[in-house]
């Protein structure tokens, strides 16, 4: 009788051991993952010293009241509004035929599997 009941004290301390276990390897597998596939970086730019590793580029149509020349464009550094610091990139398009679009493209390595917007 009292083997069986040293027994059962046993196979609960064991079960019991193995659960905190589990919940643990579980708790350090989550870390881990989210430490390497979860965590966010913020890319921020300033524009202060122009336009740094930044290219402007544009998908637009010949301008028919300008035969022969694309639609105009720019995108440049300037002073006129910035939302930090003094200097910011000033985008224009002539929206007149309601085509186009600019925009500023840069190389960056991400991880593997990782999500971008
Ligand atoms: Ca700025």
């Amino acid at each position: 009788m009292s083997n069986e009941v040293r027994w059962v004290d046993l196979n609960r301390k064991t079960v019991i051991m193995i659960i905190l276990a589990a919940a643990i390897m579980v708790s350090v597998f989550y870390a881990w993952y989210f430490r390497l596939y979860g965590a966010t970086e913020t890319l921020k730019e300033d524009f202060e010293n122009g336009f740094d590793e930044w290219v402007a580029n544009a998908d637009v149509s010949l301008d028919p009241n300008n035969p022969g020349h694309l639609i105009e464009w720019s995108i440049t550094h300037s002073n006129d509004v910035a939302s930090s610091g003094r200097y910011s990139l000033k985008f224009f398009i002539d929206g007149r035929q309601d085509d186009g679009t600019i925009w500023i493209e840069k190389n960056s390595c991400t991880k593997r599997h990782s999500n971008t917007s």
